[in-house]
């Protein structure tokens, strides 16, 4: 296979070449944030929104990126193009650290630019057949980050609750994570939204709960709203989701996935359910709706730019 290219600070050059500095406070800190994009056939999903939400973490950081919005959008479609990746799933990862500093962690050591990257490259977070089989799921013992100090929508370089617990579902032989927060409500899967459904009235973990604003969370919110459903953004427990006729997750990498099964409580009558069944066929139509997504230049349109 040719090499990828990876855009980074700049230019483009490839993958072997684009490295960072063992100082770099993303690496030795965590000191950063990232945006995880997909696309669809040379079609990126919402592609403003998730730089709106990169621009809102690195607001909350204080980390001044150089680049505009309008750049930043350029760059992920340029990347897509450049690796020829107009055709199936691409998953697009963001990335912008504090940048290059010395051995303490006070930003004030970072006197360059921030360390911008972008990677295009194809991911699968789940196998195919738990999107029709369903996931089983535990309830993790490691919680979510406390909103207190760090709010869920900001997608930092710290993801090691959320490792921890993808680690636990490992260990259990489950598929996924449910993580509660603090308090003991139920925020979101380890990458994932979490919706249910009972007697036909969709639910979500309201946003202070501590979970990430899921640009497919407000995709399946708005879905579900133009076909009329009943939807809440709340407070819940383990036993609403326990008691729950459907869940299911939604995420960038996940997409829509059900969960059937969740610390051995079988969820409804343990297949996908109707609610689940009709929200992903309208969500199937919804990602090709023009206004949903940017097109992909072509490679030779980009190289000519350059
Ligand atoms: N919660 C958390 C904690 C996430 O990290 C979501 C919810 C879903 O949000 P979106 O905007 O994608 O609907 C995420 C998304 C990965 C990976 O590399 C992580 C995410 C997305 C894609 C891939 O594991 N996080």
């Amino acid at each position: 296979m040719a090499d990828r290219f990876v855009w980074i600070n700049g230019e483009f050059v490839p993958e072997n070449a684009a490295t960072v500095s063992v100082f770099d406070h993303g690496l030795l800190y965590g000191d950063g944030l990232f945006e995880g994009i997909k696309a669809w056939d040379g079609k990126v999903f919402k592609l403003r929104e998730h730089i709106d939400r990169f621009y809102d973490s690195a607001k909350f950081l204080g980390i001044n990126l150089t680049q505009s919005r309008e750049e930043m959008c350029e760059i992920v479609l340029n990347s897509v193009a450049m690796n020829g990746l107009h055709e199936g799933v691409c998953y697009i990862r963001l990335v912008a650290t504090r940048g290059k500093g010395d051995l303490g962690i006070n930003p004030r050591k970072c006197r360059e630019h921030p360390t911008v990257y972008c990677i295009a490259a194809s991911i699968q977070l789940h196998p195919e057949e738990l999107y029709q089989k369903g996931l089983k799921c535990i309830v993790c013992a490691t919680r979510r980050n406390s909103v207190q100090s760090l709010p869920g929508s900001v997608k930092s370089l710290n993801y090691l609750n959320n490792i921890l617990g993808v680690m636990e579902a490992n260990r259990a032989g489950a598929d996924e994570g449910i993580m509660l927060n603090l308090e003991g409500y139920v925020v979101e899967g380890t990458a994932e939204n979490l919706f249910f459904a009972k007697n036909g009235v969709i639910h979500t973990p309201a946003l202070h709960t501590g979970a990430l604003a899921g640009i497919t969370r407000a995709s399946i919110m708005e879905i579900a709203r133009r076909k009329g459903y009943e939807l809440h953004e709340g407070m819940y427990t383990v036993f609403d989701i326990y008691t729950a006729d459907e869940v299911w997750m939604t995420g960038t990498g996940a997409d829509l996935i059900p969960v059937v099964d969740i610390e051995g409580r079988v969820i409804g009558n343990g297949k996908p359910g109707p609610v689940f069944t009709d929200l992903r066929s309208a969500w199937l139509d919804y990602v090709n709706e023009p206004d949903h997504h940017s097109i992909v230049p072509s490679r030779e349109s980009v190289l000519a730019g350059g």
